[in-house]
This record gives C-alpha cells, sequence and structure tokens, in this order.
C-alpha cells in the first residue's frame, strides 16, 4: 500500500463526484483518494473554509 495514494477507499471527507445526485458517496463514484500521510488535509480545509467565507464578507 503506498501511502502517497491514499487507502484506496472513499474516506469521509474526501471530495467525490456526486454522479447519481443522492449526496452521498456511492461505490463506483469518482473519488479523490486523499494520502494517508496527508489527515492534515482536514485541517486546512475548514481553514480553507474560514478563509473562503471571510473574503465574502
Ligand atoms: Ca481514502
Ligand atoms: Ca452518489
Amino acid at each position: 500500500m503506498d501511502k502517497n495514494f491514499g487507502d484506496g477507499v472513499y474516506s469521509k471527507g474526501e471530495a467525490y463526484l456526486d454522479k447519481n445526485k443522492n449526496g452521498v458517496f456511492d461505490k463506483g463514484e469518482v473519488f479523490v483518494d486523499y494520502a494517508l500521510d496527508g489527515m492534515k488535509y482536514d485541517k486546512g480545509e475548514k481553514i480553507g473554509f474560514g478563509l473562503t467565507r471571510l473574503l465574502m464578507h
């Protein structure tokens, strides 16, 4: 298992393409498998969100 390519399965928080538009990830839908050693992405994502909202005000 290569740490640079995530765990090979969809994990909560990973970006995905909601093909059938049901709001959740389904098997077969395309997703971005974040690297396992990049667990900080959660933090960064929230910070990014905050910054985006801040900029919109
Ligand atoms: Ca994953
Ligand atoms: Ca879906």
